[in-house]
């Protein structure tokens, strides 16, 4: 059963969603006091990034102990109660899995520097150096090398991410045994699938060979989408996934749609969905740290490629948020329009075909980080980026940059009302909390019938009482166009138009049909006019003809 393909799904950043012992830290038992809440809004599914026992370089990225949850966190008890209560609500939860690198405290990890002989050696990528200098020229996605040297042994070990996250090793069959048991410790305990962190990234190429060309961007092959891709969930699918009814959505750098099918392809299923990120662009050129203005073209020829590509025999899943990423409010339009603009960004991209990610705070439009000194961020990317930057810019520039990319600015503290602290905690905040929680909070959005959040609440209630929008093929009108989004669902004789006007301005348009002729199913402004209005979302619902 493809029960993906009606899911909801709610991230969940645990730091930052709820606090219920004051000492300034989200945890689980924050998660169980906030259950109704995420039933009332009307997901049914939660992905949890990591909970895991972590010495948090990564926030979490980084695992220790694989079975076990963070102390500050709670207990497996406290996740088990969550769980129950997750199911309890029809609400499934798919676990974070983070198995390209563990953390450098990871009991696996302190045997491996050790020696060359040590059993667990081998569960690392440890190579000689050359010439007193790295083993080859890959870059960490953090920024420097993605090697770190290690005394005991006189090798470099490999980390695409922080120094602190060694790659494993997947040509070594004793490593891919050990996450399968991962995998089905939590799987039988009852958890409903897992969003699979950088999975396009564990197979290296043989030799593992320098890259020719930008960083990065020219390792496709070598250890982006590497050649035993498909041999290693091949392997996972046999032995885990398909003994569970459970779904996949990979976490994939820098994919095509091509590789992506190739994975996601029903009857192949090694993964059921995946994210790509090429919308992600829509104002950077490849990384949010060379930021550009904001075209709607570059946001939507991507994800109009994405759906015409998988919408047939894949699956796809629709996001504009998650916690690498700044916030949507922020990037795609103008912010004197809020309200609007949110509800307008939730109709665009939850409308397309495929499985919605909502990210904690989306549903009330919280905004960027209001920081202003390096010393208010916590992330280990944006602390290293700062100090690469730092290198060949004044500290102004450079902070300009970090206020806009840094991942800190989707990682602030949930915020629920207007007491101290957003409702977050009664104690210290581990991340500060944005000071716009007085106006902008869950509380107050509940009682507001006009607020971001009961926008999304009407949504997705409408969402579920429509198959149209999980079955509905997808067309797309006026791609060319940098001010309007229009698209058209079509299934079971009935055909569903999205019309999106991604301006601050009022807006002509041809809606090409007749639409006296349809039925006007959601709109973010109480007027109805011929013309568009600012940021002015409308779903319409007529007969195919
Ligand atoms: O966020 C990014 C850059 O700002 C991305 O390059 C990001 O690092 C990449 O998408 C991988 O992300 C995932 O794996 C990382 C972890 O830090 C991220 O939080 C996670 O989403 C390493 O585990
Ligand atoms: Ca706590």
């Amino acid at each position: 059963m493809r029960w993906y393909k009606d899911a909801i799904v709610y991230q969940i950043y645990p730091r930052s969603f709820n606090d219920s012992n004051g000492d300034g830290i989200g945890d689980i038992r924050g998660i169980i006091e906030k259950l109704d809440y995420l039933k009332d809004l009307g997901i049914n599914t939660v992905w949890l990034s990591p909970i895991y026992d972590s010495p948090l370089d990564d926030m979490g990225y980084d695992i220790r102990n694989y079975c076990d949850v963070l102390k500050e966190y709670g207990t497996l008890e406290d996740f088990k109660e969550m769980l129950d209560g997750m199911h309890r609500r029809g609400i499934k939860l798919i676990m974070d899995l983070v198995v390209n690198h563990t953390s450098d405290e990871h009991p696996w990890f302190l045997e491996a520097k050790k020696s060359v002989d040590n059993p667990y050696h081998d569960y690392y990528i440890f190579r000689k150096g050359k010439k007193g200098k790295a083993p080859n020229n890959w870059r960490s996605f953090f920024g420097g090398s993605a090697w770190e040297y290690n005394e005991a042994t006189d090798e470099y070990y490999l980390h695409l991410f922080s120094k602190r996250q060694p790659d494993l090793n997947w040509e070594n069959p004793k490593v891919r045994e050990e996450v399968k048991k991962i995998l089905k410790f939590w799987l039988d305990m009852g958890v409903d699938g897992f969003r699979c962190d950088v999975i396009n990234l564990l197979s290296k190429k043989e030799g593992l060979p320098s890259t020719k060309g930008l960083p990065i961007l020219s390792a496709k092959g070598i250890y982006i989408d590497g050649p035993k891709m498909h041999e290693y969930l091949q392997e996972l699918k046999r032995d885990v996934f398909s003994k569970y009814d459970m779904f996949t959505v990979g976490e994939c750098v820098l994919i095509d749609h091509e590789t992506a099918l190739s994975y996601v392809r029903e009857g192949v299923d090694e993964l059921n969905m995946v994210f790509h990120f090429e919308h992600m662009n829509a104002d950077c050129f490849f990384s949010k740290w060379l930021p550009r203005k904001f075209k709607l073209r570059r946001l939507k020829a991507p994800l109009s490629k994405w759906q015409y590509a998988l919408q047939d025999e894949g699956w796809n899943s629709l996001f504009l948020e998650n916690h690498d990423q700044p916030r949507s409010v922020n990037r795609f339009g103008n912010l004197e329009y809020r309200v609007q603009l949110a509800k307008m960004l939730a109709v665009f991209i939850f409308s397309q075909k495929g499985t919605p990610y909502i990210y904690q705070g989306q549903e009330i439009g919280m905004t960027n980080a209001h920081y202003t000194s390096i010393d208010q961020y916590k992330d280990v990317e944006t602390l290293n980026m700062y100090k690469t930057l730092r290198k060949f810019m004044s500290e102004k520039r450079a902070m300009k940059l970090v206020k806009i990319a840094s991942r800190d600015n989707s990682r602030t503290p949930m915020q629920w009302n207007k007491a101290k602290n957003a409702g977050f905690s009664t104690g210290e905040p581990w991340l500060e909390v944005n000071p716009n929680y007085v106006e902008i909070n869950v509380e107050d959005s509940l009682k507001d019938e006009d607020s971001i959040l009961n926008f999304y609440k009407k949504y997705l209630a409408l969402r579920k009482n429509h198959p149209i929008f999980v079955h509905g093929d997808y067309r797309e009108h006026y791609p060319k166009s940098n001010k309007i989004a229009y698209y058209e669902r079509n299934f079971d004789g009935k055909k569903l138009l999205v019309i999106c006007n991604f301006t601050d301005k009022e807006l002509k348009f041809n809606p090409i049909y007749d639409l006296s002729k349809f039925q006007l199913l959601l709109n973010n402004y109480s007027e109805d006019k011929d013309i568009l209005l600012p940021y002015q979302a409308k779903i319409y619902l007529g007969e195919k003809a």
